[in-house]
């Protein structure tokens, strides 16, 4: 038996007009994608979250793996391109791939970050970083340092194309310089008390 559903031309149009403006706003959410290629990736991650929020960032964290969930990765990777994702970030330890499997999937900036799951992360970051010509990877320092720092260089990024975003980058490095110049003082006026 068929069923029916039966709407009047008011219904319709208003039930498009609201997909439509869903959309729209989806399209215009910009946001910065963070992957890892595994949940114990997460405590050498964190500090990448931590420094998006600071800067007010949208963010999506997932974990995916480009060897054991290689076509969920891809999936993600081209659907978070076309949903407006600006700077993809991928973590992985010992033979990490991911952020070369994102990289190969959009051309989108890709920043990544190798992790210490073995060998110091010395394998980590060699996979990473030696990408052959014309699908770069952007490969910062190995573990939590590396982490904060893919933060800071996808809101630099960012902030090419806003404004709003570039006061906030160049005001929190000001205010990192002013704090590392309390520390000296801090120590001037120490050794000067010992
Ligand atoms: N990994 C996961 N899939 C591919 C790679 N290279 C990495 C993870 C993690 C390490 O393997 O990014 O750093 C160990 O993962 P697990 O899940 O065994 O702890």
């Amino acid at each position: 038996m068929a069923v029916v559903f039966r709407a009047s031309k008011h219904d319709l149009v208003k039930a498009i007009s609201v997909n439509l403006s869903e959309v729209e706003k989806r399209m215009s959410d910009k946001f910065v994608a963070v992957l890892m290629g595994s949940d114990s990736d997460l405590p050498q991650m964190q500090p990448a979250i931590d420094t998006l929020a600071k800067f007010d960032i949208n963010t999506e964290v997932k974990v995916t793996s480009a060897h054991r969930t290689p076509a969920a990765t891809q999936a993600y990777v081209t659907d978070a391109d076309q949903r407006g994702c600006q700077v993809f970030i991928a973590a992985a330890g010992m033979a990490a791939h991911l952020a070369g499997a994102v990289a190969a999937n959009t051309t989108k900036p890709v920043i990544g970050v190798p992790i210490n799951a073995s060998l110091e992360g010395l394998d980590a970051l060699l996979s990473t970083v030696q990408m052959p010509g014309g699908i770069p990877v952007a490969t910062v320092a190995i573990g939590k340092a590396g982490a904060k720092n893919a933060a800071y260089l996808a809101a630099q990024i960012m902030s090419t194309a806003d404004p709003e975003l570039a006061v906030r980058v160049r005001n929190e490095r000001e205010e990192s310089a002013q704090a590392v110049q309390a520390k000296d003082a801090a120590l001037q006026a120490k050794l000067a008390g010992g």
